[in-house]
C-alpha cells in the first residue's frame, strides 16, 4: 500500500457507511503570518510574508489581496509586491507552541483531537452534538453550507432522515463556539469543515476563508467529490498513488468511482483499491485517532547544492544538536531515527527524496534526553552517516538538495526492567501457577477474594499501572492497564471448521481425520468432581517423545491451504486471494489475548504479507531453541504426563507407550471483530456422543488437561491458577469455540487421583476479579490492527513484533530473510509462495 494513504484499517473493515459522526477539521488562516502578527500586532495591517530560504512559505491576507501566493519564490513575491513585509520562519518554535495551544483549546472540548498537521486538527464531535442536541433542541446553522455563497437558513430538504441534517446543524454550532473560543485563548483566527466523516470536512473547511466555516451534507458528497479539479485533491491520494493511477488513463474523481476493480487491482493490492473506491465516492470510516504529543520531532535543511561527504555531515552535525535540544524539550525518548536526502536528478531537473531509518538503541539515553553525553552524540552521528552512505554513493558525484533528520519514533521513558523477577520475588518460579477448583466449589469463593487487592503485588502491580500508555508511538505498541479495554467487547466467533489434518508419530502430515480421538464416556461427568485412580507413568520406557519444534505446526498448516485453497479463495473476482486476513496459529493470538494480565511473559512473532492476507508465526529465537533443547528433564517428565493423561483418557492402553508427535488438528476460520483469522488448533478428543462427522462447529470437542494438585491453603497459588491457567484455558477454548475442558490434577509423583470439568463460559466466573474476556479480546483486536498497519506500511518486508517489557512491544523490519534456508526465521517457506494459486497464475 503507498504510504500517503491512511491505513488505519477501519475504513475497509468497518460496516455499513453511515452518518452516525460528526467531524470537525480546523485549519488555521496563514498559520505561520498570524503567530508573527500575534507576537507582534503593528504587523497586523501590513502585508505579511514569512520566508524560509528563498521561499515565502505563507503570507497574511492583506498580502494575499495584492496579489502574493503561497509557496511563491522570494524573488517573484518581491516583484508582485515591493512593499511585502518578510519575517524569517525558519524557526519553528513558536508554530509549534501556538499549534500545542491551539489543539490543546480543542482537547479541552473533547479528548477525541488528531493533529493533523502543526494547524490542523481532527475533532470527533459526535457525543458533544449529542449534548448540545439534548440540551437546546434544534435551532439554526451557523456559517456556511457547502455550495451557498451566504448563510442559508434551515428550510433545507433533508432526503436522508437518519437525524443526519440536526446532528450537522449542531456541529456547526460547537464549531463556532470552538472557533470563538481558540481565537479568545490564543488570538488565532482558524477555518473549520463540519460533516460526517474525515474526508469530507477537510475537504469543505477551505471552502470560505479566512476565519469561517463550511457544512456539508451527506446528500452532497456527490457534488463535492466531483467539484474537485483531480482525484489527486482527495485527501490520501499522494503523488505516488496518482501517478501510478494515471498510468491507468485515470486523473478525474469520476474516472476513479468508475474504474473496474479489476483495473486497479492490477497495481495496488486489495485493500488499497477500496479505499481509493471509497474516499472517491466520499466515503471515510476511519476515526479520529486521539493524538499524544507528535509523534516525530525532525529538522530538514533545504539547499541548492551539496556535494561533498564532509558538507554533507556538517549539514546533518548541526541538525542534529537542534534536535537534541527539541528532544529535550519533548522529554520524550527516541526509539527510531530517520534520516533524508534529496537527490537532484540533472537529466529529468527533478529532485527526488529518499529516506532510511533504524532503531535507536535504549542504552544510548541511560538517563533520558536532558542531558545527552558525548558519547551518544557521536554514536548517533555515525547512525545518521550510515544511513545516509546506504543512500547516496559517495564513490561517484552526487548533488543533494535537502538533507534531514528525524527522531520518528518517541516514547515516554519506560524505566527499562531491570530483571523483571525481580519484582516478583519467588512468585516468577512456574510451578505456583497451579491450584485447585474443587475449592471454589466447596466454599463458593477463593480465599484470594477475601484480600484486599491493594493489599499485594506492590512490586509487580505498580510497576506495571505507573507507565504512561497514552503515547501510541507508530512502532510501538504499548499494552495498557486492563481498564482501557472494559469497552465492549468485540465479536469473536469460530466461522466454521473448513478442514482437519493429522499428524503421526514421524510427523508425517495426514489429510485425514485418522488421529481425532473420543474421549471415554465416564470421564465426562457434569457435577463436580470424578474420582479415579491414574497412574501417569504406566509404561514409561515405551514412550515416543515429541520431536518437532512447535513452530514447524503453521508448515502443516500451509500444506493443508495448497492442498484446499479453491475452499478458501474470496470469490471468483479475485481467484489469488485467500479470504482471510490473518493466518497463525492460536498459540499467536494466545500470548497476545494474556498480555494484560501476564506482565513477565516475553515472546515474539514475526508476520508477513502475501497476496491479501497476513501470516503471524510464533518467532523462536536461536536462544531459545538453545534453551528449549536443554530444558530439565522434570519439564520433559510433566509434558510427556499430559500426553500420557490424554492416551488415558481417550480410551488408549495405559500399557502402551504413547507417542507425542501424533496430533489431529482443526482448520478453523474465526472472526475477530472486523478480521477473519484462520487458525489450526490441536483438539485432544471428542464427545463420541456429540460428534458428527460433517461438523460445522467444534462443539463436541474437550480440551483435555493435566495439572498439579495444589494446596487450597495458599491463598496465592490459587490466585495464580486462577489468574493465569483459567485464562489460558479459556482463550484457547474460546477463539476455537471448544466448550468443555477436562482437568486432571496430578501429584508430584504423577498420580490423578480427581478429574473436573467446566464449561469455557463458567471459566471467567471463576477468575472473577482476576481478569475478564472483554479485555483480553480488545486488546487481541487492538493488536491485531497494529499488526496490518504496520504491515500494509510495508507490505514486501518481514516484520517483528516482540514483547520486550511489561508495556512495550516494538514493531521492527526484519533485514530480508526471504530465500534464507527455512526454519523458524522465515514465515512463508518458498514452496507455499511458489505453489499458492500457481496454476491460475499460469493462464
Ligand atoms: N507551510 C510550509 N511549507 C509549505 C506549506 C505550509 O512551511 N510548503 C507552513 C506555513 C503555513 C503552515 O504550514 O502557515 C500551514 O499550512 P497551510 O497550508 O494551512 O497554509 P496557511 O495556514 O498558511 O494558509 P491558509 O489560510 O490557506 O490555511
Ligand atoms: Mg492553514
Ligand atoms: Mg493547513
Amino acid at each position: 500500500m503507498s504510504d500517503e494513504l491512511e491505513s488505519g484499517g477501519e475504513g475497509l473493515l468497518s460496516p455499513p457507511h453511515t452518518h452516525q459522526r460528526t467531524i470537525l477539521h480546523l485549519d488555521a488562516d496563514c498559520f505561520y503570518a498570524q503567530v508573527e502578527m500575534v507576537r507582534q500586532p503593528e504587523l497586523r495591517d501590513k502585508p505579511l510574508g514569512i520566508k524560509q530560504k528563498n521561499l515565502v512559505v505563507t503570507c497574511n491576507y492583506v498580502a494575499r489581496s495584492q496579489g502574493v501566493k503561497k509557496c511563491m519564490w522570494l524573488k517573484e513575491a518581491m516583484e508582485v509586491l515591493p512593499e511585502l513585509v518578510l519575517v524569517d520562519g525558519s524557526d519553528l518554535t513558536h508554530y509549534r507552541h501556538f499549534s500545542t495551544q491551539i489543539s490543546g483549546v480543542a482537547q479541552s472540548l473533547t479528548h477525541r483531537v488528531e493533529r493533523l498537521s502543526l494547524d490542523e486538527n481532527f475533532i470527533d464531535v459526535t457525543d458533544l452534538v449529542d449534548e448540545y442536541m439534548n440540551a437546546t433542541g434544534s435551532s439554526d446553522i451557523e456559517g456556511h453550507v457547502f455550495g451557498d455563497k451566504e448563510p442559508v437558513s434551515m428550510d433545507l430538504v433533508d432526503p436522508c432522515g437518519c437525524g443526519c441534517r440536526e446532528r450537522l446543524v449542531a456541529g456547526s454550532l460547537v464549531a463556532k463556539q470552538l472557533r470563538e473560543q481558540i481565537l479568545k485563548e490564543t488570538g488565532i483566527t482558524v477555518c473549520a469543515g463540519i460533516a460526517h466523516n474525515k474526508l469530507l470536512a477537510k475537504l469543505v473547511s477551505g471552502y470560505h476563508k479566512p476565519n469561517q466555516q463550511t457544512v456539508v451534507f451527506p446528500w452532497q458528497v456527490h457534488n463535492v467529490m466531483n467539484s474537485l479539479p483531480a482525484a489527486r485533491s482527495i485527501p490520501g491520494i499522494g503523488s505516488t498513488t496518482f501517478s501510478i493511477l494515471k498510468d491507468l488513463g485515470i486523473s478525474t474523481v469520476q474516472e476513479l468511482q468508475d474504474v473496474p476493480l479489476k483495473l486497479l487491482r492490477t497495481k495496488f493490492d486489495s485493500e488499497t483499491c477500496s479505499r481509493l473506491k471509497e474516499v472517491s465516492n466520499g466515503i471515510d470510516e476511519t476515526s479520529v485517532k486521539k493524538s499524544g504529543k507528535a509523534q516525530s520531532v525532525g529538522l530538514e535543511d533545504a539547499f541548492t547544492k551539496v556535494n561533498s561527504v564532509a558538507e554533507v555531515k556538517v549539514k546533518y552535525q548541526i541538525l542534529l544538536e537542534r534536535l537534541l535540544k527539541l528532544l529535550k524539550e519533548d522529554g520524550r525518548v527516541p526509539v527510531s531515527i530517520r534520516v533524508s536526502v534529496r537527490k537532484f536528478d540533472l537529466a529529468k531537473r527533478f529532485g527526488h527524496r529518499e529516506t532510511r531509518q533504524t532503531s535507536i538503541p535504549s542504552s544510548l539515553f541511560p538517563d533520558g534526553v536532558n542531558n545527552v553525553g558525548e558519547n551518544t552524540r557521536s554514536s548517533l552521528m555515525k547512525t545518521v552517516m550510515g544511513l545516509f552512505q546506504k543512500m547516496v554513493d559517495t564513490s561517484k558525484d552526487f548533488h543533494l538538495t535537502l538533507v534531514g533528520v528525524a527522531f520518528n519514533k518517541l516514547i515516554e521513558r519506560v524505566r527499562e526492567g531491570k530483571d523483571i523477577s525481580s519484582f516478583f520475588g519467588k512468585r516468577t518460579r512456574e510451578e505456583t501457577t497451579e491450584t485447585l477448583m474443587s475449592y471454589y466449589h466447596r466454599e463458593g469463593r477463593f480465599m484470594g477474594e477475601r484480600r484486599g487487592r491493594g493489599e499485594r503485588g506492590r512490586g509487580a502491580s505498580n510497576f506495571y499501572y505507573d507507565r504512561r500508555v497514552d503515547n501510541h508511538g507508530e512502532d510501538v505498541f504499548l499494552v495498557g492497564k486492563p481498564r482501557e479495554y472494559r469497552q465492549d467487547p468485540p465479536i469473536v466467533q469460530p466461522l466454521g471448521v473448513i478442514g482437519c489434518f493429522s499428524v503421526d508419530e514421524d510427523r508425517t502430515f495426514g489429510h485425514d481425520r485418522t488421529l481425532l480421538k473420543f474421549i471415554e464416556p465416564q470421564y465426562l461427568t457434569r457435577e463436580g468432581k470424578t474420582k479415579v485412580n491414574i497412574d501417569l507413568n504406566r509404561g514409561w520406557g515405551k514412550n515416543s517423545p515429541y520431536t518437532a519444534m512447535g513452530e514447524n505446526s503453521s508448515l502443516n498448516l500451509y500444506q493443508w491451504i495448497l492442498n484446499n485453497s479453491e475452499t478458501l479463495v474470496d470469490s471468483d473476482d479475485t481467484p489469488t486471494r485467500l479470504d482471510v486476513d490473518f493466518i497463525c496459529m492460536r498459540r499467536c493470538l494466545i500470548q497476545i489475548m494474556k498480555m494484560p494480565y501476564n506482565v513477565k511473559e516475553r515472546w515474539a512473532m514475526q508476520a508477513e504479507y502475501f497476496r491479501g492476507t497476513i501470516y503471524l508465526v510464533c518467532y523462536a529465537s536461536p536462544e531459545d531453541l538453545e534453551q528449549r533443547k536443554s530444558e530439565p528433564p522434570y519439564m520433559k517428565k510433566i509434558a510427556m504426563w499430559g500426553h500420557k493423561f490424554e492416551q488415558i483418557m481417550t480410551g488408549g492402553d495405559p500399557d502402551e507407550g504413547v507417542c507425542a508427535n501424533e496430533e489431529f488438528r482443526c482448520v478453523l476460520k474465526v472472526k475477530v471483530d472486523n478480521f477473519s483469522c484462520l487458525l489450526a488448533p490441536e483438539v485432544d478428543c471428542a464427545d463420541p456422543e456429540l460428534f458428527e462427522e460433517d461438523f460445522k462447529d467444534l462443539s463436541s470437542f474437550i480440551t483435555v488437561k493435566c495439572n498439579r494438585e495444589v494446596d487450597t491453603a495458599d491463598a496465592f497459588k490459587v490466585e495464580c491458577f486462577r489468574k493465569f491457567m483459567l485464562n489460558k484455558w479459556w482463550a484457547q477454548n474460546k477463539l476455537s469455540g471448544i466448550p468443555r475442558v477436562v482437568v486432571g490434577f496430578r501429584t508430584e509423583e504423577g498420580q490423578i487421583y480427581r478429574l473436573e470439568n467446566y464449561d469455557t463460559d463458567e471459566l471467567p466466573t471463576l477468575a472473577k476479579g482476576l481478569w475478564e474476556p472483554r479485555v483480553s479480546l480488545n486488546i487481541l483486536t487492538s493488536f491485531l490492527a497494529f499488526v496490518k498497519k504496520m504491515i500494509m506500511e510495508a507490505p514486501e518486508a518481514v516484520h517483528r513484533f516482540e514483547r520486550q517489557s511489561p508495556i512495550v512491544i516494538r514493531h521492527s523490519i526484519v533485514p530480508s530473510v526471504r530465500g534464507a534456508a527455512e526454519g523458524p526465521i522465515k514465515v512463508l517457506p518458498d514452496w507455499y509462495r511458489e505453489q499458492l494459486f500457481s496454476p491460475l497464475d499460469q493462464e
